[in-house]
């Protein structure tokens, strides 16, 4: 993923992660970025943004899954003595439902949420100080998807959290290959909760990847503003259009930033320049939808089994606990 050392004469913004990912996307075919670059201030805003939509049913659903089990969930641990890790925490907003449930049945509770932002980590921190004095929480800034070595040996039983369909930007062989990492630094016995978008009707599906109001839209193009503002490329990001569409046979939404116009785009600090014909695309991202039997062979793949879930009622997202088996050599 970021081997640009062994490639000679690259400028030094080669070699950032946002250059390599830069540099290698734009010069493959079909042109592709990775989903993290959405991720700079701007896109982290517009992504909440995106959580508040209409049509835009994950957050909330899988938010009325814990609000209504949260207790449940806790119970099935199993244990009294719980600790959690949540990958990709951010501010931890949905994870206080599952935290207040902890704590009603132990009274205290380890937490330590994993992220790359460190000022989402200190925002959680802040909140969870002031709001759960029960939790004490250790914020762990890192990359979750490049090293899980930081996992920390919690006491009791741990249960680490994979919420919010995030899994679902990975091909299904990384997927695996990123759970079966994590289940490498799990004991037998300790829980792994996943949430992820289930497969549903069309519509539903293409309404939330193409919001009236078009936050989406800014949001898939912030990745060219961020390509402009930090690489110093010249063009005009309103050249490319927003387009999202379900590929049935991957099981997937995809979201395309599509050029109006036959353009050349230079890159001065990559020492690049890149040509689309009119219509071309990148693709931009990949967003899996799962059934429960996809989930169950995922996680059986990964070293994992289902010991319980939960849906909403028109089971359109699920929560998965899946407890990590016995390893075999
Ligand atoms: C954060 C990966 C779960 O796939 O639905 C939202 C990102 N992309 N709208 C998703 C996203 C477009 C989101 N995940």
């Amino acid at each position: 993923m970021h081997a640009l050392t062994s490639l000679p004469c690259l400028p030094e913004a080669a070699s950032t992660p946002l250059g390599a990912e830069v540099y290698r996307g734009l010069t493959a075919f079909p042109k592709k970025l990775s989903p993290w670059l959405f991720y700079d201030q701007r896109g982290s805003e517009l992504f909440e943004a995106i959580t508040e939509l209409p049509e835009y049913y994950l957050t909330r659903t899988e938010r009325g899954i814990f609000e209504q089990s949260a207790d449940d969930i806790v119970a099935a641990t199993d244990t009294n003595r719980l600790s959690m890790i949540e990958l990709g925490a951010g501010t931890a907003t949905k994870t206080g439902l599952l935290l207040a449930a902890a704590v009603r049945k132990q009274e205290s509770l380890e937490y330590f949420p994993i992220d790359i932002s460190g000022s989402a980590l200190e925002e959680a921190r802040r909140r969870i100080a002031e709001e759960m004095p029960h939790v004490a929480c250790t914020p762990i800034v890192s990359d979750y998807t490049r090293d899980l070595s930081e996992m920390p040996r919690a006491a009791g039983r741990r249960m680490v959290l994979y919420i919010g369909s995030s899994i679902g930007n990975f091909e299904p062989t990384e997927a695996v290959t990123l759970l079966r990492r994590l289940r490498g630094q799990l004991a037998a016995g300790d829980l792994l909760l996943l949430g992820v978008d289930h497969v549903k009707d069309r519509t539903t599906l293409l309404r939330a990847y193409n919001d009236a109001a078009g936050v989406t839209a800014d949001f898939n193009r912030n990745v060219l503003v961020r390509i402009k503002r930090e690489l110093g490329a010249q063009f005009r990001p309103g050249l490319f259009r927003h387009r999202a569409c379900w590929n049935d046979r991957e099981s997937r939404i995809e979201m395309h930033l599509e050029s109006l116009v036959t353009q050349e785009i230079a890159i001065p600090a990559l020492d690049l320049t890149v040509s689309f014909k009119r219509g071309e695309s990148i693709h931009t991202e990949n967003s899996y939808k799962f059934t429960p039997e996809s989930v169950a062979e995922m996680l059986g793949r990964s070293g994992f089994s289902v010991r319980k879930s939960w849906s909403d009622e028109k089971k359109w997202f699920g929560v998965y606990l899946a407890e990590a088996g016995e390893r075999r050599e």
